[in-house]
């Protein structure tokens, strides 16, 4: 076994900033206000805030374009705001993850200005340019975001590459200076304190567009590893990667225990789970449980003892996990928790995203105009073209589109739910009368004392960051359950992952065991209402409890 590190146990908390607290009025959350809801995220129980991107950008994917990587842009506040977050959350025990965009930047970064003007400027090569003449396009290549991958420059008639919109230009890796220039941003906010950072897209910076490779490209590891040992490597950091392009074995060498990588990286096996095979998350089909199952098994048991797992249901461009695997209507609450419970008693690096925590549902506006995310508009725009009827357009924004993650933090029943003074740049949901943090707290039987519950759970009791895992009932299409063991020491996730009864045997053999939660207030039985979920904790050395 490699030597515990203070991440194995520690719980992530991710704030959308835009999204969460607005402190002057204008609409956007800010700086100041997540300063003000430290106490919160303290009362909750979390170890690390991540935090989307703050760093100036023109904002035409929500700062996931930056133009700036050394300052705040001043929708958030400045960088001296900054500096008093990492401070004040160190009181409360938080550290900070920044957001690192390194796959591009904002077109309007300097280094991107000075790129286009000519194909002798010094920081030409620091982005990906290939000739053509113009309405002839290097390839077919598309961009995530809609259209083609390639956008023309007439000033040195040549296309730069964009694997997501035209306003991220992407950063040139094989450059050395790139390279270089990125490191020493990196230390410079190791410097200032931060506690790790999470890498968008980092799968990509390899790309090899004349190949038509966008992520895991041939000198990826060999980038990852050079960026870890000039920068994180110096600290005791977490890191984590997003690749969506991950299996199991490359996982293995991103979390290398020897520290080589990162600490660990997001995979979305599961999350690709629910879609119509071979399309994209828009064309939706039902969640096949049993798969789901399959898939995060195999994650838990082969990166056991050899990699580190991250663990989540949510982020920013994902929809709520309420609305999608559970039931926002008549067992929220059930559902909200039962989910909670069966991803909190896994091995990895729990992350909650902001209003998780409190159940918050997916958003159904009736008409486009309500929406912002550029992903959501661009997907209008092209479905009506190919002859997508509006309404069927809708029903995917509905279940899949990132604005129902991005809707304001619901703090409470009074109006915009206390998120801002003023007008919030993207509606509230509705159904903020009810479901608010205000509630939530004075509630204890709440789904924030749940989550609260489940952070304490893993802080206690160290199987469940250490244990090996088991699944159990691998074909029923209705229970998620599995055991945990370490040692003597032995956990039970047990969970109705449907909403109608079901029979769990197995709880029959653990009538002596400790309960350490539970999501219903009545008596545990084998037959578990519907999305009834429990954790139990035996001994068996004697000891049961
Ligand atoms: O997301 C990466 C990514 O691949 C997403 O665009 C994803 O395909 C989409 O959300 C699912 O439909 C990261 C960030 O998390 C996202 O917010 C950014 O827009 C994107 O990178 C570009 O920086
Ligand atoms: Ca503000």
């Amino acid at each position: 076994m490699s030597e515990h590190k203070w991440w194995q146990n520690a719980v992530v908390y991710q704030i959308y900033p835009r999204s969460f607290q607005d402190s002057n009025g204008d609409g956007i959350g800010d700086l100041k206000g997540i300063i003000q809801r430290l106490s919160y995220l303290e009362e909750l129980g979390i170890d690390v805030i991540w935090l989307s991107p703050v760093y100036r950008s023109p904002q035409d994917d929500n700062g996931y374009d930056i133009s700036d990587y050394r300052d705040i842009d001043p929708m958030f506040g400045t960088l001296e705001d900054m500096e008093e977050l990492i401070r004040e959350a160190k009181k409360h025990g938080i550290r900070i993850v920044m957001d690192l965009v390194l796959n591009h930047s904002s077109d309007e970064h300097i280094w991107f200005q000075e790129a286009k003007k000519s194909r002798d400027n010094p920081y030409h090569d620091y982005y990906v340019w290939r000739d053509g003449k113009e309405g002839v396009l290097p390839n077919e290549m598309k961009a995530a975001f809609g259209g083609s991958a390639w956008e023309w420059v007439p000033e040195v008639q040549q296309y730069y590459f964009h694997q997501f919109s035209i306003k991220q230009p992407d950063l040139n890796w094989e450059n050395p200076k790139v390279r270089r220039e990125i490191y020493d941003m990196i230390l410079w906010w190791m410097e200032k304190g931060v506690g790790g950072f999470r890498l968008d897209v980092i799968d990509q910076i390899a790309k090899e567009p004349d190949l038509g490779i966008t992520a895991n490209g041939p000198r990826l590891h060999e980038y990852i590893r050079e960026m870890s040992k000039e920068t994180f490597q110096k600290g005791d950091l977490i890191t984590v990667g997003e690749a969506w392009g991950a299996d199991t074995k490359r996982a293995k060498l991103y979390s290398n225990p020897d520290g080589s990588e990162f600490s660990m990286v997001f995979q979305f096996e599961h999350v690709g789970l629910d879609q119509q095979e071979g399309k994209t998350k828009w064309d939706l089909a039902p969640l096949p449980l049993i798969k789901l199952k399959q898939t995060l098994a195999k994650w838990q048991t082969e990166l056991h003892g050899c990699g580190w797992n991250s663990l989540f249901w949510n982020n920013h461009d994902l929809p709520r996990i309420v609305s999608r695997w559970g039931n926002d209507r008549e067992y929220r609450k059930e559902s909200a928790k039962m989910l909670a419970a069966v991803l909190h008693g896994m091995q990895g690096t729990p992350y909650i995203y902001q209003g998780e925590e409190l159940g918050m549902t997916n958003v159904y506006f009736e008409d486009i105009s309500h929406y912002r995310d550029i992903e959501t508009l661009n997907l209008y725009e092209e479905r009506l073209k190919e002859g997508y009827k509006p309404e069927d357009i809708l029903a995917s924004i509905h279940a899949k589109g990132r604005d129902n993650a991005r809707t304001p933090m619901q703090w409470d029943d009074s109006e915009n739910a206390g998120f801002t003074r003023g007008t919030p740049w993207i509606e509230v949901n509705p159904n903020y009368t009810q479901i608010h943090a205000k509630e939530s707290m004075q509630d204890p039987d709440s789904v924030f004392h749940f989550y609260q519950k489940l952070i304490r759970i893993r802080k206690e009791y160290l199987v469940v960051s250490e244990g090996s895992f088991t699944l159990l009932y691998e074909e029923d299409p209705q229970i998620f359950a599995y055991v945990r063991t370490l040692g003597t020491q032995e956990l039970l996730v047990c969970a109705n992952f449907s909403k109608e009864p079901v029979v769990c045997p197995v709880i029959e053999e653990w009538k002596d065991a400790r309960m350490l939660t539970h999501n219903y207030q009545t008596p545990l039985q084998k037959e578990f209402k519907p999305y009834e979920a429990v954790i139990l904790f035996r001994d068996k050395k004697g000891a049961a409890r």
